[in-house]
């Protein structure tokens, strides 16, 4: 099983895993969301800029493996590259850094039928030049990854041509890698369905590498672990992209039936271990990793700050679950085909509780032991809740 080193080589292992795994939180995961009915909206939930770095400082002082905060532009940077120097201010004064910049391809009107594949080329020009901006946001907040996600496609069969808008795809998204700086990269997430109801232009991940290859070698895929239909079998694609090189990173969260944007490992715990395995085996094999570790959630009824910390704390303790498992016993094991015992040990991983480990690390570092009960006991969120109270209550779709 796991457990066959010594105490603690464990603990060396365990601390050493827990160190080097960072997660990048999302601004859009502390502001009002809803569904498509409705909106309950929360008094302590964020509706600036300036208060999200406030709850991305506080996730990361209680779990300190969140020192990035995901933008996404016309949300967080309604004026574009005008709003820089302000965003670096709040970088600078809550010691949390611009991380992945999202494009919003999806809000405005004009994108009614598309946007890098309307049939209608001046709009298809309006969403490049937006894409090129978030490009240059990217260089001036020094954030490395745009993470590009379209909402393009059809409702009804025959109403547009999927070829015509795979060219034009194509052309955009080279168009974006030609202005890349040497160490940005372009991140293509996929999804199957919503809001497209027919076809969606980026539906899988074989969609996605294609136009990740094809724009240039900086860009490559992102798995949002939502983005799925049911049955499919999500390490499998994590696997084939480590062995072509295009895993770029991953928007995590879980979902019971589709995008449902739920805290991770809420509903499938197992599916997430199985996917940071695939990651922990190419590693352990000697492949060059560079992967985001990206959350994507939406919060409308948790409490948005204790739903975030909450997340990462799963996030460390699946990672690690995985980097646990003996891998070299389990290789001997899948070469004789010994079917029991390999499942066994890796299910004996996932079942390992890795708690007192990841509490032990978290007081070597300095951090809360327990950081669900320390947010608690620090009542951030009651008095961000008083003082945001005050506040209208207007609000946009997560903005
Ligand atoms: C989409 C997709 C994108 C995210 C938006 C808010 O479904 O997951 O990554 O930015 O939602
Ligand atoms: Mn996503
Ligand atoms: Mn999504």
């Amino acid at each position: 099983m796991v457990m066959s080193h010594s105490d603690s080589a464990i603990r060396e292992k365990a601390f050493k895993e827990l160190d080097s795994f960072l997660v990048e939180i999302p601004s859009w995961g502390f502001a009002n969301t809803g569904t498509r009915f409705g909106k309950f909206v929360q008094a302590g939930a964020a509706t600036t800029i300036e208060e999200k770095f406030a709850d991305a400082a506080e996730v990361n002082r209680l779990t300190g493996v969140t020192p990035t905060l995901a933008l996404h532009v016309l949300w967080d940077l309604p004026n574009g590259l005008k709003d820089v120097a302000a965003v670096r201010e709040l970088e600078a004064r809550f010691a949390i850094r611009s991380g992945s910049i999202n494009p919003n391809l999806f809000q405005d009107q004009e994108y009614k039928f598309g946007s890098l594949c309307n049939p209608e080329a001046a709009i298809r020009e309006r969403a490049l030049v937006h894409v090129l901006d978030c490009v240059e946001i990217g260089k001036a907040l020094g954030s490395r990854d745009i993470s590009l996600w379209m909402a393009d496609g059809s409702n009804y069969p025959g109403t547009q041509s999927v070829r015509k808008r795979i060219a034009w795809l194509e052309e955009a998204l080279s168009a974006t890698h030609q202005r890349l700086a040497p160490n940005q990269r372009l991140l293509v997430e996929y999804k199957p369905f919503e809001p497209a109801f027919y076809h969606t232009d980026i539906a899988d991940w074989g969609m996605a590498s294609h136009f990740a290859r094809q724009a240039g070698p900086q860009a490559c895929v992102l798995v949002d672990t939502g983005h799925h239909y049911l049955g499919q079998n999500i390490e499998q694609i994590v696997a084939w992209l480590l062995h072509t090189g295009l895993l770029g990173g991953f928007h995590f969260n879980d979902r019971r039936y589709a995008d449902d944007d739920l805290t991770l490992g809420s509903i499938d715990p197992y599916q997430i271990f199985r996917i940071f395995h695939e990651i922990h085996s190419a590693q352990s094999e000697g492949l060059k990793l560079d992967i985001a570790y990206m959350i994507d959630q939406s919060h409308n009824l948790k409490g948005k700050i204790e739903a975030m910390v909450q997340t990462v704390v799963t996030a460390q303790e699946l990672y690690l679950k995985a980097a646990l498992v003996d891998r070299e016993r389990l290789a001997e094991l899948q070469q004789s085909c010994d079917l029991v015992a390999a499942e066994e040990l890796y299910r004996g991983a996932f079942w390992t509780d890795v708690r007192p480990v990841v509490k032990e690390w978290r007081e070597a570092r300095g951090l809360p032991a327990d950081p669900l009960a320390a947010l608690r006991e620090s009542g951030y969120v009651e008095r961000v809740a008083r003082e945001r109270e005050k506040r209208s209550t207007v609000v946009g779709s997560y903005a």
